[in-house]
């Protein structure tokens, strides 16, 4: 089968009719039979199309078809009848395999804010809730269900190596379920147009062994320790003591506002700004002194550090790992 995989380097591969997982397995052989019925279905009737103008009769009028004719009409009403109810049929089984997840699947709730993807694993007791932005990690062959809600206008989730599509409603909440059964860097892509940055709003899918996946989320639960390096201290402070500090959270220091990605395990991502880069030295220096060249329009203001506090705050957030 032709395989068309977008991989982008650093933000995973990104293509439905390569299916990862049984979820998107069912929804590519749906499209194959679909899509080869449908075809043998246009090739029928560009052949009909092309023997009745070819075999015209001069002056023939429709009452004067014959008993052939109207044998072959009925008979194709009838069959389109039929194809299109199988569809259907194909289609109704396929919504409800996808919709019933199993039972110990493991729990993730995702919230779409324009433009990037909040990432929260509940945790029993309460305080081993891990909150991370734009990179879900899940145990590889084992059931993922993913609460989804949405914080300002509607999103849409979707990884298509794994499932298809599911909208993020603001004051509602959906779920949807799939399983990864490669190990592997998967794609989700936000799918329902919200606002002037929905392009640049991907989620990076990491899908792990369970004892890769145990250990990150034990990793996630720590909170950031004060750096003993003093440069990196220098630029603690000056994370602080800048506007940071009203949009973001690191678990361990002061900081606790949610209007941007919790940036505890910062350094552990692999890319910034919902998959629109890797996450480099160079390209958070560039981010932070100013995020609107980057992504005109998202909620994070420029900031003019001097070159000397700028060079402190990123060896600061390399520590975050
Ligand atoms: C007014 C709120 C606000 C302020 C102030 C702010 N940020 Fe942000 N920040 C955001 C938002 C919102 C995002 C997500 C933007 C996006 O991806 O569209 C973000 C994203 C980031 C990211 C990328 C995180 C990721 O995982 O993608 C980093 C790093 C970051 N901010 C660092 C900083 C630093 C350092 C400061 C202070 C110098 C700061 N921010 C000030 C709101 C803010
Ligand atoms: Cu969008």
């Amino acid at each position: 089968m032709t395989r068309f995989v977008l991989a982008l380097q650093w933000s995973g591969r990104h293509s439905a009719l390569d299916p990862a997982g049984p979820q998107a397995a069912r929804i590519d052989s749906l499209w194959q039979f679909l899509w080869i019925v449908s075809a043998v279905v246009l090739a029928a009737v560009v052949a009909a199309l092309l023997y009745a103008s070819l075999h015209r009769r001069r002056h023939a009028e429709p009452e004067q078809a014959g008993a052939g004719t109207r044998t072959v009409v009925i008979g194709a009403v009838g069959l389109t009848v039929v194809i299109l109810l199988v569809f259907l049929g194909l289609n109704f089984g396929t919504g409800r395999a996808l919709t019933i997840p199993p039972d110990g699947a493991v729990q993730v709730r995702i919230t779409g804010k324009q433009w990037w993807w909040e990432v929260t694993y509940p945790g029993n007791p309460p305080s081993y809730q891990v909150t991370t932005a734009n990179e879900l990690h899940v145990p590889v062959g084992e059931p993922v269900v993913v609460e989804l809600g949405s914080s300002d206008v509607i999103h849409s989730f979707w990884p298509p190596d794994l499932v298809g599509k599911r909208d993020l409603i603001p004051g509602e909440t959906a779920s949807i379920w799939f399983q990864a059964d490669r190990a592997g860097e998967y794609r989700a892509q936000c799918a329902e147009y919200c606002g002037h940055q929905h392009a640049k709003m991907a989620l990076l899918i990491v899908a792990e062994s369970r004892d890769s996946f145990d250990r990150w989320l034990a990793r996630q639960r720590d909170s950031a320790r004060t750096p003993a390096d003093s440069l990196a201290r220098r630029g603690q402070e000056v994370f602080l003591a800048s506007s940071c500090v009203m949009c973001h959270t690191i678990r361990g220091t002061p900081a606790g506002s949610r209007i941007g990605p919790d940036l505890t395990h910062l350094a552990s991502r692999r890319t910034i700004a919902a998959g629109t880069l890797p996450n480099t030295r160079g390209h958070l220096a560039g981010w932070i002194l100013d995020p609107q060249r980057i992504k005109p329009g998202s909620r994070m203001p420029a900031n003019p550090l001097a070159a000397g506090d700028l060079e402190a705050l990123l060896a600061y957030l390399e520590t975050l790992q």
